[in-house]
């Protein structure tokens, strides 16, 4: 068996210990080293870890990096398949194989041992130092340490590193990613003090009953404890009490310095007080409960591949804070340490996972699964050792995950053993093991709704084995993995939300996933899978994040500030109150202060400051509004009034200002009325007291205020002076990503039932045209009504437009019928119309800034917006239906081809594009839509939902839209 099939750990390297920050020489060797990269081991060059050999016509690359994202090999896709034959722990012959050199001088005032440390190599690397042997590591993300000592020589020294793409480890690394090989961490040379500290366990306990503070520094003996800022000054290994402390949390991360040394080393380390614990079957962190909400991270950088910058580190963890974001799940491996550093300064909880999944066995019902094969015990344990050594003095960790998608095992058992019996500070997490034996929380990904809620009342179905069952029921939920972010959506964030609050059991969860894995183009653009030649790949299911790869927020990031709210706002403008219920675990509101506006028709008419009180954690309290707020006198206008909690000071992650929460309310209807209805009634569409236009036949065409339409068809084919298309019925939408995909193989998807029913090629009869029999006489109102539906079946959609004009505008009251027997959800009820491409802005009074769809518009505030045409659409990596802006009343389009008006009655949902739908499906890139010479401008009486289905939950009903008799009123002028 060769080094790199051995399915152990690898040999040579030291035992695993805590990433510390040393006053130890250290000496980075990240750089540019020489590289050569082989298909095969076969044709790697032989002896290339010699002194001597000559490396002068190789390539020069990068170090830390994943040598594809430089042009060597390309990177690869799945998310379960292994893309080699399932033959643990053997791999093909075709395994890329990357050497790399670096010759290196050692500075004339190194001297004594040293260690050499590599943060990450994938999958599997043999080391040389000055043509010595170190050793072997696999365990692509968790750091390996080499004695090196004695190899060191003074001057010149060489370090040469053999890199395997496969390898037995990989069996263990199949986690929904690129598949990106290369020595993508740091590499340093790091001394070794005679007398220094060989590793630091800090324990630092927090009593919430007594405030107190428990610490406990586990070092070297002698070693001695440091932290001025408390007084302490002690030795390791002596318990120290301490009687006032202020705890550490994800609200308010509390850090204290403190330095652990002996005579010849001393390490730097930020200590955070707080205790885990589970009681009464809730988790909870320093005697409170907590709640995730959370996102699943992974490291991906769309020029870099696993090589993350620590600026843009530190920029995601801000992009997170701003947006309510409090806690991390890794998956699926280590991230990158410096990120837990700043976790732990920022202030998020961590769910800290192991490299380590073993998803492709699922296609093969799990046989063989390497989580269940004792020939990978060793491997596994040593992952978990050195995930948790590693990690084991940040606060902000408070659990351990095994891993993820692993199935069950021995394996998974033994970690989980080994992990309880190292840290009993924090329970440990994994989800795949239904039965929750050796865990201690019980987590599922994907659950719906109705499961979450079962699981909140204790309800779930049973396991067989009633012990497990009754253990696992007392346990607290968390959901690891939910609301997948593909494309657009993931819609039913608040209804999650709700949940979470109503029962203390169900303690939040983390959403899938924070970015998208594209990767850029040269051309510009990103690529997702198999756009690289993969033979096999799982495309554009890659592309579920929150935000794009360049960390620009996705508009479902504003969904989810709204859903992660810490404070929540209900106004009551009528009853002049504010009700505000602090929902952080553990901070009051003194952080905050409160804002109002009140506008008319979105133009603000008052604004002013309300007194914040200071309301403890998980209680409410109620405003008074002062009473000058709310006397305006009142006026026609739709007058809406919106509070919001802003941050009272600048904070390590937002300046002061920054909207943490807000609620709007219209002002002068009863506040439980339904802020919008998208199925209102329709009002009488003409009113009598103004001057109603009459239709009039003119040559081929019949003309209505406005409007020409076609005589034959009855289909608006002018208004005023521009030419207009006209589609009167649209039941489609380009496929979203949520759309196109479903997590159970036995549903099909709905952009296959879509395209199976013909939704995308509808076909249009003309009925009757009521004014061609009267038309001669002239009259006020064209009747139209147009059998919609498309080929091969009886479904159809009688289509009826009323249409009327009066003070030079058109109004269509619509109404729609479905005949037939429909056999698939419709995607939309709406109206497109084409207009020349010279209107370039859109200024809408509706929901905005951002689109709303049925189930993602908790965001969306009414007001006055204004976007260009451009700015309106949302460039998702695979294009797809984007960009609706909703509960429009009135809009407003303009440039140089004039100014025409939309409106609604109530209102309709606006998308503006320069390409029309069919050509927004068939497109493979942003870069593939050409803006065409019109503006294609689509309004929707309903939409479906956007749901999430891709990885199981179901769409909730209420945004799953069925064939449905509607009617809808719009007016252009
Ligand atoms: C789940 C995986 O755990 C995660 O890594 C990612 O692939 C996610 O799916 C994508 O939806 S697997 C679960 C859907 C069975």
């Amino acid at each position: 068996m060769t080094y790199y099939e051995d399915p152990g750990p690898g040999y040579g390297a030291l035992p695993p210990r805590a990433a510390l920050r040393s006053d130890a020489s250290r000496l980075s060797l990240n750089g540019t080293w020489r590289f050569h990269l082989a298909d095969s081991v076969a044709t790697a060059p032989t002896g290339f870890e010699r002194d001597d050999f000559d490396d002068s016509a190789w390539d020069l690359l990068a170090v830390p990096s994943s040598w594809p994202m430089h042009g060597f090999g390309r990177p690869a896709y799945t998310n379960q398949p292994y893309p080699f034959p399932v033959d643990p722990p053997y791999v093909p012959d075709e395994n890329p194989t990357g050497d790399h050199r670096l010759e290196f001088e050692l500075p004339g005032w190194w001297h004594g041992p040293a260690v050499l440390r590599f943060d990450g190599i994938d999958s599997c690397a043999r080391i040389w130092l000055n043509g010595v042997e170190l050793g072997v590591v696999r365990g692509s993300r968790v750091p390996s340490e080499f004695d090196v000592g004695e190899h060191l020589r003074p001057g010149r020294n060489l370090l040469a590193v053999r890199v395997h793409q496969w390898s037995s480890g990989s069996y263990l690394e199949d986690q929904d990613m690129w598949w990106l090989p290369g020595i993508f961490r740091d590499v340093t040379l790091i001394a070794r003090p005679v007398g220094g500290l060989t590793d630091v366990f800090v324990h630092a306990d927090y009593d919430h009953l007594t405030g107190a503070g428990a610490l406990l520094v586990e070092a070297d003996p002698g070693a001695r404890v440091r932290i001025p800022e408390l007084g302490i000054e002690t030795e390791a290994g002596r318990q120290v009490m301490i009687p006032a402390v202020e705890p550490w949390s994800a609200e308010l991360p509390r850090l204290y310095d403190a330095v652990v040394a002996t005579d010849a080393e001393s390490v730097e380390l930020r200590i955070g007080f707080r205790t885990v614990a589970i009681e009464d079957g809730v988790l909870t962190v320093n005697g409170r409960r907590v709640l995730f909400h959370g996102v699943n991270r992974h490291e991906h950088d769309p020029v870099l591949g696993r090589v993350i910058p620590e600026h843009r580190l530190r920029q995601e963890l801000l992009v997170m804070k701003r947006h309510n974001i409090n806690a991390i799940r890794t998956s699926h491996y280590p991230p990158d340490s410096r990120l837990l550093a700043l976790c732990d300064e920022l202030g998020f909880w961590l769910m800290d996972e192991c490299d380590y999944e073993t998803h492709g066995f699922f296609l093969l019902d799990w046989r063989g699964n390497p989580a269940d094969d004792p020939s990978f015990e060793a491997a596994s344990l040593d992952r978990m050792r050195r995930l948790v050594e590693r990690d084991k003095n940040h606060p902000s960790v408070i659990m351990w995950s095994l891993g993820n998608e692993a199935g069950t095992g021995r394996n998974l058992d033994a970690m989980a053993a080994w992990t309880k019996q190292r840290d009993p500070s924090r329970p440990v997490h994994y989800e795949g093991d239904l039965s929750c034996a050796s865990v201690d929380v019980y987590s599922r990904m994907y659950a719906s709704h109705a499961e979450v809620d079962a699981i909140g009342r204790r309800a779930e179905e049973p396991l067989d084995d009633p012990v497990l069952d009754a253990r696992r029921r007392a346990m607290p939920f968390v959901l690891c993995e939910y609301s997948h972010a593909g494309g657009n959506g993931p819609g039913g964030l608040p209804e999650y939300e709700e949940l979470f609050h109503r029962y203390p059991r169900c303690q939040g969860g983390f959403l899938w996933e924070w970015m998208e894995h594209g990767i850029s183009r040269p051309g510009g653009g990103y690529a997702y899978g198999g756009e690289f030649g993969e033979e096999l790949h799982d495309g554009t299911y890659v592309l579920d994040g929150l935000v794009f790869p360049d960390l620009t927020p996705q508009p479902v990031l504003a969904e989810v500030r709204k859903a992660f709210e810490p404070v929540h706002l209900t106004v009551d403008p009528d009853a002049r109150k504010l009700r505000l219920a602090n929902r952080y675990d553990s901070a009051d509101t003194s952080n905050l202060a409160l804002q109002w506006e009140l506008a008319d028709d979105g133009v603000i008419v008052a604004r002013g400051v309300l007194d914040m009180p200071v309301v403890a954690a998980a209680t409410e309290a109620t405003v008074e509004w002062p009473k000058k707020a709310l006397d305006l006198p009142g006026s026609d206008a739709e007058r809406w009034l919106t509070v919001r909690a802003v941050l009272a000071a600048d904070t390590a992650w937002a300046p002061a200002g920054h909207e943490i929460a807000f609620g709007q309310a219209r002002v002068g209807v009863p506040p439980t009325a339904p802020r919008t209805a998208v199925d209102a009634a329709v009002r009488p569409a003409v009113d009598a007291a103004v001057r109603p236009a009459v239709a009039r036949r003119h040559g081929g065409a019949v003309e209505l205020g406005p409007g020409r339409f076609d005589a034959d068809t009855g289909r608006l084919v002018g208004l005023h002076e521009w030419d207009v298309d006209h589609v009167p019925l649209e039941l489609w939408r380009a496929p979203t990503q949520h759309d196109a995909r479903t997590w159970d193989a036995t549903t099909l998807d709905r952009k296959t039932r879509w395209a199976d029913a013909g939704l995308h090629r509808l076909r249009y009869r003309t009925v009757s045209l009521e004014k061609t029999v009267s038309l001669e006489q002239s009259a006020d109102e064209l009747t139209v009504v147009t059998k919609v539906g498309p080929a091969a079946v009886d479904a159809a959609v009688l289509t009826t437009y009323r249409w009327t004009s009066t003070d030079g505008r058109l109004t269509a009251a619509v109404e729609i019928e479905p005949v037939g027997r429909w056999t698939v959800p419709w995607a939309r009820v709406g109206v497109t119309l084409g207009l020349p491409a010279g209107f370039q802005d859109v200024t809408w009074f509706g929901l905005g800034p951002g689109p709303a769809y049925p189930d993602s518009r908790a965001a969306g505030r009414v007001g006055t917006y204004t976007a260009t045409v451009d700015d309106l659409q949302i460039p998702y990596l695979y294009p797809q239906e984007n960009g609706a802006r909703g509960d429009v009343r009135r809009a407003e389009l303009s440039g140089p081809a004039g100014r025409l008006e939309l409106a609604g009655d109530p209102v309709f949902s606006l998308t503006v594009r320069r390409w029309t739908i069919s050509e927004l499906a068939a497109a493979a890139h942003p870069e593939d839509l050409v803006p065409s010479d019109r503006v294609w401008l689509t309004l929707d009486a309903l939409q479906h939902g956007l749901g999430s289905p891709t990885s199981g939950a179901p769409i909730l009903p209420a945004h799953d839209l069925q064939p449905q008799a509607h009617r809808f009123t719009f007016t252009l002028g």
